[in-house]
């Protein structure tokens, strides 16, 4: 089978696994895909193609709420297993984070498994975040890199003056759905265009291979009655 075939056949198995609630197929299909492609080439032909299709099906009617979860959740559990077995210990950080109310991170988790393996670490804050959680973990970490995701441009611009304070401190890149150029305009950020592979590697073009030699831990955390403006 020629390597483009396999990929497409590793895609049909996820359907075939996931969408039959198949949890120990799921994985076995998505160990084989990371284990026999390049760890990019797995989530850009593989996994990304199959949450668009799996998104199509579920749009459509064609499976149901459940199957969608259940899958998500697999999607999950593998993708943080491979983001710990990825961490590093030096090398230049990236803060990851979904803005608040937003709820679609595997974009977030791919980049960051990305940029591992270009020899980044990464603090992975994950769905959800609030603002000010977001500017006290920047305080803390003096990232070199901040990466936010959310769908929808409104969660972004709803947090407006969070951003530009953040942005005074650490390299702010916005990505997904809900970025655009004004919105990274009006956030003091830039705008990360792109699959979330590609993505890694224009960042690490940009910063990675100058930022200075850094390893964990990190300083202490500051206290949190300490205001957080920068
Ligand atoms: C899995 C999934 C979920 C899971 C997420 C689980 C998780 N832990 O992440 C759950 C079940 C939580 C979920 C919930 C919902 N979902 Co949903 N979901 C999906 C699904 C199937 C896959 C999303 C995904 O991860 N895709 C992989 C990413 C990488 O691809 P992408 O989203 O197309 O993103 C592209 C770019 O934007 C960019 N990108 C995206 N993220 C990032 C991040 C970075 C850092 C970078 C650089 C780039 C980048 O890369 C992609 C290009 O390759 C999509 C279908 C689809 N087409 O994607 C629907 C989809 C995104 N969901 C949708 C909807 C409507 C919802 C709900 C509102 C449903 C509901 N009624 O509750 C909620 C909203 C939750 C919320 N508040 O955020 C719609 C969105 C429609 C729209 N345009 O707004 C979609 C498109 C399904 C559909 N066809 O209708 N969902």
């Amino acid at each position: 089978m020629s390597s483009r075939a396999r990929r497409t056949d590793l895609v049909a198995q996820l359907e075939q696994t996931l969408e039959a609630f198949d949890e120990a197929g799921g994985h076995r299909v998505l160990a084989e895909a990371f284990a026999e492609l390049d760890l990019e080439d797995a989530l850009s032909d593989v996994l990304l193609p199959y949450l668009h299709g799996m998104g199509e099906r579920w749009s459509k009617g064609a499976i149901g709420v459940a199957q969608e979860h259940f899958a998500s959740n697999v999607i999950r559990t593998r993708l943080s297993l491979l983001m710990n077995s990825e961490a590093r210990t030096e090398g230049p950080l990236a803060v990851l984070a979904c803005m608040p109310g937003e709820h679609h991170e595997f974009g977030l988790m791919a980049m960051a498994l990305a940029l591992s393996r270009l020899g980044w670490r990464t603090c992975y804050l994950g769905a959800d975040t609030p603002t000010t959680e977001l500017d006290l973990t920047c305080l803390t970490l003096h990232p070199d890199a901040v990466v936010l995701a959310a769908h929808s441009h409104t969660a972004f611009e709803a947090h407006g003056p969070s951003l530009r304070r953040i942005a005074r401190s650490t390299s702010l890149h916005i990505a997904a759905g809900g970025a655009t150029d004004d919105v990274s305009e009006l956030c003091h950020a830039s705008h990360l265009d792109g699959d979330p592979v590609w993505a890694a590697r224009v960042l690490h073009d940009a910063l990675g291979r100058t930022a200075p030699h850094r390893t964990s831990p990190h300083r202490a955390a500051p206290h949190r009655d300490e205001p957080s403006a920068v």
